[in-house]
């Protein structure tokens, strides 16, 4: 009972119960950084090294804690003190290294890697402030610096160091390394996170606002800073090829201290590129390869036996093109080796501009390089890769149909589950036993459907949950929720393709039905949480729309105690651990097609909400576990969608004319809502709905109307309605990430077990 006692004896010469929450995170800090340090790195021949622009790890403490196998003892240990760990996680800053769902998978697969006892390093950046810290003004979304990195942070300095050469100068990078511990494991894995001495926080002027040109000190400051001008395009790739480059180094120097020789390094290393941003690693590494004596054609080959390439998002504008003449400036070495692969790729395939890295326009197609001269491609649920087998990679499965296979998305039961929701894991070991915290498989709940005993419960801990996630916001966000409403939540980054657009416009379609006397059953709160990338100037605008929605409707006596829309500012990892497990309705409602897979709609299935979805990404595979009575589908499929894009044939002023349609949209730029408004913003999001809508918002609208009201009517039969949730948490075992990565592994890296 007194494992933290000795640790504030001797930071603070202070009892347990006598220590701020403050001065208790210190304690532990230091605590579950002596026991990672017992564990022992893997000493395996074969070492996995996933490079990601992103890992969004989330808060670190009752993680690590858990996976120490302390989380009882020490929470115990805390509430005899009168704290708790969730309290005490209250003063660790949220590491922010991340920014959407391809960062928060890295982060998950390494937990899994490690609790699959896996040889695998992360390999990523140490951004200073990472991605911005969102707050919001006037209804407005304003970014300012996320200063993470605060002294007590995860961060462990190395003396590694390697130079990396740019066109006009050298920079010497400094490694910092974050443990990663598995669930109960005598081993350890690292997060690799490359930063340089020089880079200043003092050259940010306002904002996020900074000398995009002064490139040593600003190169590893932000994620993704603002590329929408040419500076900013040569600082993305001067971070990138930073990040590769030392990956790169790194790759061959340990291999080198474990004894091979550079011919051997295949049977040591594996390279998992994740989407295009680390793409320059194979150009990088051929180069390193060349310059440590082996000759050109070996090199190839080398690496393309050691890399492959996960593609994460099928929308155009994601998929990295460089101009050639942009790569000039920054890695002028690596030209006449990009030169090169392109030219091998343009003598085998003279026809076939759309397979060739370098196109007409002289701009390099990242993902065309990774799958030329990479083993492995895959997509991250089975429609994403069918989608990308039939259209937008045909041409090259046409090529290297053995190279295409699909890994479908998983998540970290330990974060998800265990540490976000640990009222419902002591209830899963009570019913089923301890065994599923080892295997996730939760398919035994099936035979309590009807068991009333065990949905009261589950129903009890949902309300518990929700007032959990009451006290969060009344602490963080200032805002007070109805504990005993529907919590009907959409939390992911802000994109027309997503449709936050279209809940939006529910909204609109609800308010208007209450003030016309149709009063709900149950009231309903509405959840968004979400950033926008900066230079993204609708998906701002329609932030700006549901804030204005959510003070119009507060300030409405009539409708106010019926509806309440919470848009959570500065959205993060540590409010989501909040919000799911608090959740009854899980908004997965992207355009057909559109979403590679999805990961939160796994989240919230583990914790017991509902789907509202589209046939899309990860859903369709949900839908199949559950059968179509245990999850609300609508709208158009996949196929349909691909075609109107094939023939332009989606007009959304069709839609717009409909009657049920025309109100809801027009009311965007109503007098109430100008009244509160941005009148600049509230129009240019109408014209685009009403003249483009490229996501197709209306298309699904009134569909997606009728379902959604048919689920807040049968959320009131909560005894089927919680059969419908049973179903869903016992059949949320697949969505694993430890059933990933095993996958990963049989199928790609081979790793010893
Ligand atoms: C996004 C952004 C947005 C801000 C500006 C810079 C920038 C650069 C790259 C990207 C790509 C994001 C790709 C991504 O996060 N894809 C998501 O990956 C998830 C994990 O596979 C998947 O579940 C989501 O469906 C997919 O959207």
């Amino acid at each position: 009972m007194n494992l933290i006692a000795s640790y504030t004896k001797r930071l603070f010469n202070k009892e347990v119960s006598e220590c701020t929450n403050q001065e208790l995170y210190k304690a532990l800090l230091d605590l579950v950084r002596d026991r990672s340090a017992e564990l022992k790195l893997h000493e395996e021949k074969k070492k996995l090294y996933y490079f990601s622009a992103e890992f969004l790890i989330g808060k670190l403490l009752s993680n690590n804690i858990l996976n120490l196998g302390l989380y009882d003892e020490i929470d115990e240990e805390l509430k005899a003190a009168g704290s708790s760990l969730s309290l005490v996680e209250e003063a660790e800053h949220e590491p922010s290294l991340g920014n959407g769902g391809l960062g928060r998978l890295a982060a998950c697969f390494m937990d899994s890697l490690s609790t699959l006892k896996l040889n695998a390093d992360g390999v990523g950046l140490s951004y200073h402030f990472g991605l911005f810290r969102q707050v919001f003004e006037n209804n407005q979304q304003t970014t300012i610096k996320d200063a993470w990195r605060t002294g007590d942070d995860w961060l462990v300095a190395s003396e590694r160091k390697y130079d990396v050469p740019f066109k006009n100068f050298t920079l010497r990078s400094t490694l910092y390394d974050i443990d990663v511990l598995g669930y109960e494991q005598t081993t350890r894995n690292r997060l690799r996170l490359f930063d340089l001495d020089s880079v200043s926080e003092g050259i940010i002027s306002s904002g996020i606002d900074f000398d995009k040109t002064n490139i040593k000190e600003n190169l590893t400051l932000f994620l993704y800073p603002d590329d929408s001008d040419r500076n900013g395009e040569l600082l993305r790739i001067y971070q990138q090829y930073f990040m590769v480059s030392n990956g790169a180094q790194l790759i061959i120097d340990e291999a080198l201290e474990k004894g091979a020789t550079i011919e051997e390094l295949a049977d040591y290393a594996v390279i998992q590129i994740n989407d295009t941003h680390p793409a320059l690693v194979i150009p990088e590494m051929i180069r390193l390869l060349i310059e440590r004596g082996m000759d050109q054609d070996r090199a190839i080959e080398m690496v393309q036996k050691m890399t492959a390439f996960t593609n994460h998002t099928i929308l155009a504008e994601a998929l990295e093109k460089w101009p050639l003449h942009d790569l000039e400036e920054v890695v002028p070495h690596l030209i006449p080796i990009i030169k090169e692969l392109d030219a091998r790729v343009k003598a085998s395939y003279p026809d076939k501009q759309s397979v060739h890295i370098i196109d007409e326009q002289n701009r390099v197609h990242m993902a065309h390089m990774s799958i030329h001269y990479g083993f492995s491609v895959n997509g991250v649920a089975q429609l994403h890769t069918d989608i990308l087998k039939e259209s937008e990679l045909k041409d090259f499965y046409e090529l290297y149909p053995e190279r295409f296979n699909n890994k479908t998305n998983g998540i970290t039961f330990r974060r998800w589950v265990m540490a976000a929701n640990p009222e419902l894991s002591r209830y899963f070991d009570e019913l089923l036993g301890k065994e599923w915290r080892n295997t996730q498989d939760l398919s035994a709940l099936l035979s309590e459907k009807t068991n009333e005993a065990v949905k009261s419960k589950l129903a009890q801990i949902k309300l518990d949950n929700k007032v959990a996630l009451k006290k969060h916001l009344e602490l963080t966000q200032n805002v007070t929720i109805n504990e005993h409403s529907i919590f009907d939540i959409q939390i992911k980054r802000i994109h027309e393709y997503k449709r936050q657009q279209m809940n939006a416009l529910y909204i609109i379609h609800k308010y208007l039905d209450i003030k016309a006397g149709n009063i709900p059953n149950t009231p309903i709160t509405l959840f968004f949480g979400g950033k926008a990338a900066p230079a993204y100037t609708i998906a701002q605008d329609v932030i700006h729309l549901i804030l204005s929605l959510s003070e119009l409707i507060a300030k409405d006596p009539e409708v106010s105690p019926h509806l309440q829309v919470v848009m959570i500012e500065n959205y993060n990892v540590s409010h989501a651990e909040y919000l799911i497990p608090a959740c009854d309705i899980s908004e997965q409602i992207s355009l057909a097609s559109k979403e590679a897979s999805g990961t939160g709609n796994m989240k919230f299935m583990l914790n017991g909400a509902l789907t509202l979805g589209t046939m899309d990404g990860a859903n369709v595979e949900i839908a199949e576990l559950v059968d179509p009575e245990n999850i609300y589908i609508f709208g158009k499929e996949s196929d349909e969608i691909i075609k109107l894009y094939e023939t332009a044939g989606y007009v959304s002023r069709e839609y717009y004319e409909l009657p049920a349609i025309k109100p809801l949209v027009d009311f965007i730029v109503s007098d109430e809502m100008k009244a509160l408004g941005n009148v600049e913003r509230l129009d240019r999001l109408y014209n685009e709905l009403i003249n483009k809508d490229w996501f197709m918002t209306l298309i699904d609208l009134e569909n997606y109307i009728k379902v959604k009201e048919q689920m807040y009517v049968d959320y009131d039969d909560q005894a089927l309605w919680l059969e419908k949730v049973i179903v869903n948490i016992s059949k949320a075992g697949f969505f694993s990430s430890d059933r990933t990565i095993s996958q990963y592994n049989d199928d790609i890296w081979h790793l010893e077990q």
